[in-house]
């Protein structure tokens, strides 16, 4: 690393020693800059990248809210608006128990370089609270979503922030967003969130987006590679929405897909899973993964066992697609992966790899899809959804899906345009890094010291 690079990491290093997720992201992307901070000293002549890893604004508020039985519950809730150089700030929002400041801050970081790859005018937002969604009633979930709106609608707009799903929001939590919104706003603003349902605004195709993506990079980074998905065997970490919709896209590319799972455990078919059945199950009666085994008897559930490999990782399979959360693959399940013959990893969920892990598995000449590339494909398509509010009108299904393939592809080559300029060869991860960081940095230079 050069010692631009190095004394900015230390920094970060030093002033968020606690935020060990945002220290993993930004050590990620600063690692992969050398080749270009070497040949610009304009950047640390401006301190660019002291400017790049620090939000341009951290809004965090309480959050209250009723239970059936009258209890009062307080959650937090956050914003990180962390770059708006290329667009009004964009990205989702996570309910999670696990969520806290140094989270939200590594998935704003990366929002904000996955954002430039889609070539769209968005910049890096994210947000979300530590309220756990499991077990929860509908009615709960719509008080905390209004109380939630009730504080966030004073920082968000079309034109400053546009919040959209992530882990635990979906299309409902979305509905129940926008009519406090606005309620409170007393105006309809569409183009204020993205993930809408189809009845008010939402864009078709943008609750495949993120997984038909992934499916599109893959199906690229095979293609330069002198593969397809064709009779390919993939497990996916994970049964929600990004899962479910790159299993669907695989599916239809040929590909079989054995294993996919839940926090609890993965379930195991041999015989390829059947993803009706799974969308029974996790869409609509939002049950556990192990309900499976009620239907097909003959498939395999393996509990997780705490600090043990996930089991979705240990099957004999050709692609494996992290679809759940970050950190999901260290190094001990990087190493299993490799023993198995894994071809490929796309990553469907954001930072679902350790550094550690990455770096091993490219060593071993596994295909990496990396995270801020290879799942862009949501974001982009709430992109195309902000687009069509402003319009007020809207695409077919398959004029949208069209755009998505079209942006996964550049993205894709992009990725391998840049990598093979730098002479890294197969590694997209620094090609995304790199890529990603011309746009930025582009964007951020023109714009003076702010
Ligand atoms: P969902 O809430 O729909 O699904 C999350 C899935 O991951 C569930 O099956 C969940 O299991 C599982 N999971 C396993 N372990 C964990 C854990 N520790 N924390 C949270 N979930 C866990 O979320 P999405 O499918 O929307 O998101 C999945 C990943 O994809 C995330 O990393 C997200 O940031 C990323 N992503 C999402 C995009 C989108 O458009 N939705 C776009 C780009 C990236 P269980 O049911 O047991 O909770
Ligand atoms: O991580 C992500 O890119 C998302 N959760 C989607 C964000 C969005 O604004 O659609």
């Amino acid at each position: 690393m050069s010692n631009y690079l190095e004394k900015v990491l230390a920094e970060v290093n030093n002033k968020d020693s606690h935020e060990v997720e945002f220290k993993q992201a930004v050590a990620e992307v600063l690692s992969s800059l050398k080749p270009v901070i070497d040949r610009h000293d304009e950047f640390r002549r401006v301190s660019l990248l002291e400017r790049l890893v620090e939000p341009e604004r951290i809004i965090t508020f309480r959050v209250p809210w009723v239970d059936d039985d009258g209890n009062i519950h307080v959650n937090r809730g956050y914003r990180i608006q962390f770059n708006g150089s290329i667009g009004p700030y964009k990205g989702g929002l996570r309910f999670h128990p696990s969520v806290n400041q140094s989270i939200m801050k590594f998935l704003a970081f990366e929002q904000t370089f996955k954002n430039a790859l889609t070539g769209l005018p968005i910049g890096g937002g994210k947000g979300g609270s530590d309220f756990d969604p499991k077990g929860k009633s509908d009615n709960e979930i719509m008080r905390f979503c209004q109380s939630f709106m009730s504080e966030l609608y004073r920082h968000i707009g079309h034109n400053l922030d546009v919040p959209a799903g992530d882990i635990g929001v979906g299309a409902r939590e979305v509905g129940y967003l926008f009519g406090q919104y606005r309620k409170i706003k007393n105006t309809y603003e569409a183009g204020v969130l993205t993930g809408k349902g189809l009845s008010y605004g939402g864009s078709l195709a943008r609750k495949e987006a993120t997984g038909f993506g992934l499916i599109y990079f893959m199906r690229e980074m095979l293609k330069a590679n002198n593969m397809t998905l064709e009779n390919k065997k993939v497990s996916i970490s994970g049964s929600g929405n990004v899962a479910i919709y790159a299993a669907q896209k695989a599916i239809e590319y040929g590909a079989k897909v054995v294993a996919m799972s839940d926090s609890n455990g993965c379930i195991y078919d041999e015989m390829g899973i059947d993803l009706d059945e799974i969308k029974r199950i996790k869409e609509k009666e939002r049950l556990r993964i192990k309900e499976y085994l009620v239907e097909y008897p003959n498939a395999i559930y393996m509990e997780n066992t705490q600090g043990e490999t996930p089991s979705v990782y240990t099957v004999p399979v050709d692609i494996v697609l992290p679809c759940a959360t970050q950190n999901d693959i260290n190094l001990e399940t990087a190493k299993i992966l490799v023993q198995n013959s894994v071809i490929a990893v796309g990553e469907g969920a954001n930072m679902p790899t350790t550094n550690e892990a990455i770096q091993y598995l490219l060593e071993n000449n596994v295909l990496l899809a990396p995270a801020k590339a290879a799942n862009a494909g949501g974001v982009a398509t709430s992109a195309l959804e902000m687009s069509q509010n402003s319009m007020r009108y809207s695409w077919s299904f398959d004029e949208v899906n069209q755009k998505l393939d079209m942006i996964m592809t550049n993205i894709f080559n992009m990725c391998a345009a840049t990598a093979q300029e730098y002479d890294l060869g197969t590694n997209y991860v620094a090609g995304a890094n790199i890529a990603a960081f011309k746009k930025v940095s582009d964007a951020m230079m023109a714009q003076g010291v702010i």
